[in-house]
């Protein structure tokens, strides 16, 4: 396991990324609503990914723009993180990290969601948060390392995902194949090597 730790860390830097997961296809539900089909139901709420890389504020500033009641997504149970980890993957196979709405409650060590739900689950990669230089107070998700999450400078740029509350049950069941498989095989080889 630690070699394969080892070699996603490296991939942070060279623009090469591996399948932390072995399945070849994945659910996606998608809002129902004219104006939210492009977005996916995640619990309670439905997210979509922004692809382009903003600060943690302006990411959140985007996403109360984007959608009436929109904010950063927060993350409530593990099934949550899974699917967001799937939307971005299939939006952008190769993004390494996302905003998370989730910020450090000032110069503690608690965390809050910029949407005001509860604190009431966590996933965070091993050593995290670090909280390194004290300057680490808002927090991205390793979208390539199984979604564990990381407490980073919230001036750093990264793309983001937005969600809104939306009290439809309705959806419509999407699947969707792992693409750029090629590619997949190529670093897969390199990887065994
Ligand atoms: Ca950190």
């Amino acid at each position: 396991v630690s070699w394969q730790l080892e070699w996603i860390m490296v991939s942070q830097f060279s623009d090469k990324v591996i399948l932390t997961q072995n399945q070849t296809s994945f659910l996606l539900r998608r809002c129902l609503g004219r104006h939210h089909r492009d977005w996916y139901r995640v619990g309670s709420y439905c997210m979509k990914y922004f692809n382009t890389p903003l600060s943690f504020s302006n990411a959140e500033i985007a996403c109360r723009q984007k959608v009436p009641g929109g904010r950063l997504a927060s993350v409530h149970n593990l099934r949550a993180n899974t699917d967001l980890v799937s939307i971005v993957k299939k939006c952008n196979f190769r993004q390494w990290s996302v905003w998370l709405g989730a910020m450090r409650l000032y110069k503690s060590n608690r965390f809050i969601w910029t949407d005001g739900s509860r604190w009431n689950f966590q996933k965070w990669a091993p050593g995290e948060p670090n909280n390194l230089w004290n300057n680490e107070n808002c927090v991205e998700s390793y979208i390539q390392y199984t979604g564990n999450w990381n407490d980073i400078p919230c001036e750093a740029l990264r793309p983001f995902i937005c969600a809104f509350k939306s009290g439809s049950r309705r959806w419509k069941t999407e699947k969707c194949w792992k693409h750029d498989t090629a590619w997949l095989i190529k670093i897969t080889q390199r990887m065994k090597r």
